[in-house]
């Protein structure tokens, strides 16, 4: 890290206004700004009813909800429609963590089709450089191709009171809030067009058909002004925000966590090299550090291998016993310079997650506050 570069000392807020800063990347930084949060949560759990039940509980709390789809034993297009309206009511950017790295062609598809369609509901994923530049390029033309297709869409919606049966029996289910069943019922209904099991009620169907040029990918970052909570009630500033413009973006693995990790020195900086080559679409890196050097690098590092020590484990080496190294909010944030935590089974495992939430974003918000060393 250049410890003297301007990021560092500068507000999420005022690195959203930057000029240089692309749309998505604005509305993240303002998200982050507004809700106080720079926490990502890395959902790794095993089934659809799981991964809604979680982002419902501590979506409030967290700017990012990191997913690996391919973990998901039951993952359909309704889970990634569920996800995108709690996304929506929660306020929070979906970053799948799909780590790509194979060649242009082969990444394509893996990003746009197939069994998960990432670029469909996943506003950022990323990449190894391995393959060489054209990974970059290439998923940025298959990001292209998803939001123009996008924009010119025919959008049916088919919209139901659908009530999945209260006795399903399925545990998982059974703890999933019911808006957030009811979005994924509706969800179904609308992949196969009609009621998805005999046994739902609904009630009143609307079906409403919109044509539309869309022009999200041509539409100016958010409206700009400081969103402090003094100056405005959070929820107010949320509604002002709106939704993320329907934008795709790129991390670039830079380095990793784990002990023995092969991303480093010169590949590192060929990582940074490829993402100042494509500023357009590479909105930052997964590292260690803040690997901003330049004058205008702005990127956004997202940091994994994050956990609070136990009572008494301050200052202890903490790991996973598979190779995972964990390093306090604090020393990522204040210390490294991130931007925002990735915390997986921190918070997962967690008997509270709520409340273990609500401590990362509290251990990571004090961190950015110490390191810019003004008022948000
Ligand atoms: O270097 C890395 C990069 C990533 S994206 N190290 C990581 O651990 N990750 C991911 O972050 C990993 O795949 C997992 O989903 C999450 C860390 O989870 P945790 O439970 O160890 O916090």
């Amino acid at each position: 890290m250049t410890a003297s570069h301007p990021t560092l000392k500068r507000t999420y807020s005022e690195r959203a206004s930057d000029p240089s800063t692309g749309p998505l990347a604005s509305y993240l930084l303002r998200l982050i700004s507004i809700k106080k949060t720079n926490l990502c949560l890395s959902a790794d759990v095993e089934t659809s009813a799981e991964l809604l039940a979680l982002a419902e509980q501590v979506g409030d709390s967290i700017c990012v909800l990191k997913t690996h789809c391919d973990i998901i034993t039951d993952w359909t297009d309704r889970t990634a429609k569920s996800l995108r309206d709690l996304a929506q009511r929660k306020h929070f950017v979906i970053f799948e963590d799909r780590k790509f790295a194979d060649i242009g062609g082969t990444v394509q598809k893996q990003y746009t089709s197939g069994h998960y369609k990432i670029a469909q509901w996943a506003e950022i994923t990323n990449a190894h450089i391995l393959p060489g530049p054209a990974i970059v390029t290439a998923l940025k033309a298959a990001a292209d191709a998803t939001v123009t297709k996008y924009n010119t869409t025919v959008h049916t919606e088919i919209s139901a009171s659908p009530r999945l049966s209260a006795h399903s029996g399925d545990e998982d289910v059974a703890n999933v809030p019911e808006h957030a069943l009811e979005s994924l019922a509706e969800g179904e209904d609308r992949k196969l067009g009609m009621p998805a099991e005999k046994d739902r009620k609904c009630s009143i169907v609307s079906v409403s058909t919109t044509i539309s040029t869309r022009t999200e990918s041509i539409s100016p970052r958010p409206s700009s002004g400081e969103h402090t909570a003094d100056a405005f009630d959070t929820q107010a500033s949320l509604t002002r925000l709106g939704e993320p413009p329907f934008l795709r973006s790129l991390l670039l693995l830079a380095e990793m966590s784990s002990e023995g990790a092969l991303l480093t020195g010169e590949y590192t900086e060929k990582c940074i090299e490829i993402a100042r080559q494509n500023r357009d679409f590479v909105m930052g890196f997964i590292a260690q550090r803040s690997l901003n050097s330049e004058e205008e690098d702005n990127f956004i590092t997202m940091t994994p291998g994050v956990q609070l020590p136990h009572p008494g484990e301050e200052g202890k080496k903490l790991g996973d016993g598979l190779g995972q190294q964990y390093n306090s909010p604090h020393n990522i944030v204040f210390e490294k310079g991130c931007d925002i935590i990735i915390v997986g089974r921190g918070i997962v495992n967690a008997k509270d997650r709520l409340e273990e939430a609500e401590r990362y974003r509290q251990e990571g918000w004090k961190a950015y506050i110490s390191r810019i060393g003004k008022k948000a």
